[in-house]
């Protein structure tokens, strides 16, 4: 077990984003802590020590006790279960095969209905493979916040119609066409010969509170709507990501061996979700995920878990919502979330300017998964114990960055995620 006090002052950068994003939440709720002084000392829950006091000393006994025990957990209390899959009902539909960038790639569309015959649930899978890359060829799969057609100004991508949490009754969606492109450097990925997929997640799953009546929630019905740990949110889309896993694998270029979930902030936090249910997945990135992601709960730091709760219930189960004033009790911290994909590679990034987020948190989440990677024999961050300078990326099998600027995915997190993955597939 240990006993944690950080006394260091951190620039407050991440203000005025995080004026904007709880502005709109419930006013009892105590303002966010951006003075480390101010973080409270804590005990983090030993992920090596099982709930019977049993100490955890080889990879075997943490593949069959100490695993299934914290991801059970994390279940029961804060994202729901993960359901089963009925394949037999999973259905992939190519809807266009086209040239795209300059020649470089071919992309295809392909629709994944979730409970086929039945038209919907549905989501749109767009694939973009290299064409000059060797083959099958390792990908990354990452869903976007608003529309494949988002993530490119190419005008056949298909647009997607769906409810919207950020378009208004007044946007159509040729409107929103290529305005997330600066996040996707489909340039760089398909020029290091990975092919990279991404699907819209309110497809998969609206993100509003609406009790679940669209996306795949609507066949989750084996489930109890009123049970503590009925799917939220996250479980949902983090498994819409693995059906698209199934997709990628009838897909010969692809090898799905080789896919590397991803995601940003919320669908960060739904990546690693995704990674620790789906162990078919080779390794991990979270680029901002914050609280509820990679972010320690137990530092109150930028967002908390009340606040999270407040503002987004729909994301966690009724049983997170009871952690608000009382996150020390949770029977883990997002470090064993991050230790949940070991002994795969993972990757957390953070942004300066996203205090919101708690950089640092998302730092100390990966130092202490790594006695986990070392029971392993891995290096996991590879000796490094203190957050690193802006722009320096460290790590070995736990890998981690904060550059500079705000809440985003840039060129610049591509690249270390480039890097990262021909340290795993190209050695
Ligand atoms: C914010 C939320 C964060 C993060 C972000 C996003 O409003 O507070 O936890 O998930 O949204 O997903 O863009």
């Amino acid at each position: 077990m240990k006993s944690f006090l950080h006394r260091a002052a951190l620039a407050v950068s991440g203000l005025a984003f995080a004026l904007v994003a709880s502005a709109s939440q419930a006013a009892d709720i105590a303002p966010p802590n951006y003075d480390e002084s101010k973080v409270p000392q804590f005990t983090l829950p030993d992920p090596l020590v099982t709930q019977d006091g049993t100490q955890i000393k080889t990879p075997e006994e943490w593949r069959e006790k100490a695993r299934p025990e914290i991801l059970q957990l994390f279940k029961n209390e804060m994202f729901g279960e993960y359901p089963e899959a009925d394949l037999s009902k999973l259905k992939f539909e190519e809807i266009k095969t086209v040239d795209a960038l300059d020649g470089k790639a071919i992309r295809k569309e392909i629709r994944i209905f979730f409970d086929y015959p039945n038209k919907t649930p549905k989501a749109d899978l767009m694939v973009l493979i290299p064409k000059d890359a060797p083959k099958p060829c390792p990908a990354f799969l990452m869903p976007n916040f608003q529309g494949n057609h988002t993530t490119t100004s190419d005008p056949t991508v298909t647009a997607v119609e769906c409810p919207n949490r950020t378009r208004n009754a007044n946007q159509t969606p040729e409107s929103v066409r290529g305005v997330a492109k600066s996040r996707w450097d489909y340039d760089a990925i398909i020029s290091r010969g990975y092919a990279v997929a991404t699907v819209y997640y309110e497809e998969i799953e609206p993100d509003f509170s609406a009790d679940f009546q669209y996306g795949v929630h609507t066949i989750f019905t084996n489930f109890n709507k009123d049970a503590d740990n009925y799917p939220a949110a996250i479980s949902a889309w983090a498994w819409g990501l693995s059906r698209a896993l199934d997709c990628l694998q009838t897909i010969p270029e692809i090898d799905a061996k080789k896919v590397i979930v991803a995601g940003h902030s919320r669908l960060g936090k739904t990546a690693l979700w995704c990674g620790a249910n789906d162990e078919r997945f080779a390794a991990v990135i979270s680029n901002n995920s914050g609280c509820g992601g990679a972010a320690l709960s137990r530092r109150e730091f930028g967002e908390r878990v009340d606040r999270i709760n407040a503002s987004f219930p729909h994301w966690f189960t009724k049983k997170f919502h009871t952690y608000g004033d009382r996150v020390n009790e949770l029977p883990f911290d997002e470090h064993e979330l991050i230790a949940l994909a070991a002994p795969r590679p993972v990757y957390v990034a953070s942004a300066e300017d996203d205090q919101w987020a708690d950089p640092k948190g998302e730092f100390l989440s990966c130092l202490y998964a790594e006695p986990v990677y070392k029971l392993f024999g891995l290096e996991g961050l590879g000796g490094v114990t203190e957050q690193p300078k802006v722009n320096t990326p460290v790590g070995a099998t736990i890998r981690y960055h904060i550059r500079t600027g705000k809440h985003d995915v840039t060129s610049y997190d591509w690249e270390q995620y480039l890097n990262f993955a021909d340290s795993i597939f190209k050695k």
